[in-house]
C-alpha cells in the first residue's frame, strides 16, 4: 500500500514536470515559411518560453533551413557563420538556457523577408518547487522524462487508490457482519 502511494506520488511529480515542458510549433499551423507572411515576432510575443521547452521548426527542407545565430548576425541577416544549422525540415530544439535565442532561415532573402525568430527564454521561477530537481532521488525522474507524450500510468494509480481503500473497508465490514451474524446464529 505504502509502495503504491509512493509510486503514485512519483508519477504525479513526473507528470507535473512533463506538463511544464511545452512544445511550441514555430508559426503554428503555417510552420517555418516565407509564403504565409507569418509575423514570427508576433508569434513569439504570444508565448512564454521556459528552460526545457522545445521549439519545433516544420518546413520543406528543399526551400528552407534553420540557423541559430548571434544577435548581431540576426539583426543583419548574416548567415556566413551560424552557431548551428538545422536542415531536416522537422527540427526540434530544446531551450536549455535563459535569455534570447536567435534563429533565421539561411536561404538568401528569406531572413530579410521576415523568416527570423527571436525567442526570450525566461529565468526559472524560484517559487515553483517542481522546477527544482529533487536532491533525494533524481535518477528515476530523469530516466522517465524522455517518455513525454506517452500517457503515463498516473491516472490509473490515482484512480485505483480509493478503490483499494474501499475494497479493504468492504472486506472488514463483511468480516464484522459474518462475525456478528455468526454470533447470532450460535
Ligand atoms: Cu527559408
Amino acid at each position: 500500500m505504502a509502495a503504491r502511494v509512493v509510486l503514485a506520488l512519483v508519477c504525479l511529480v513526473v507528470m507535473g514536470r512533463l506538463s511544464e515542458a511545452a512544445v511550441y510549433k514555430v508559426g503554428d499551423s503555417a510552420g517555418w515559411t516565407t509564403i504565409a507572411n507569418v509575423d514570427y515576432k508576433l508569434w513569439a510575443s504570444t508565448k512564454t518560453f521556459h528552460i526545457g521547452d522545445t521549439v519545433l521548426f516544420e518546413y520543406n527542407p528543399q526551400f528552407h533551413n534553420v540557423m541559430r545565430v548571434t544577435h548581431q548576425m540576426y539583426r543583419s541577416c548574416n548567415s556566413s557563420n551560424p552557431i548551428s544549422t538545422f536542415t531536416t525540415g522537422n527540427d526540434s530544439i530544446t531551450l536549455t538556457n535563459h535569455g534570447h535565442h536567435f534563429f533565421f532561415c539561411g536561404v538568401p532573402g528569406h531572413c530579410t523577408a521576415g523568416q527570423k525568430l527571436d525567442l526570450n527564454v525566461l529565468l526559472p521561477a524560484s517559487s515553483s518547487p517542481l522546477s527544482e530537481p529533487p536532491t533525494s532521488s533524481p535518477s528515476p525522474l530523469t530516466t522517465t522524462i524522455p517518455a513525454a507524450g506517452v500517457p503515463g500510468p498516473s491516472p490509473n494509480f490515482s484512480a485505483s487508490l480509493p478503490t483499494v481503500a474501499v475494497g479493504r473497508v468492504l472486506v472488514v465490514v463483511a468480516l464484522l457482519v459474518t462475525l456478528v451474524f455468526g454470533n447470532f446464529g450460535s
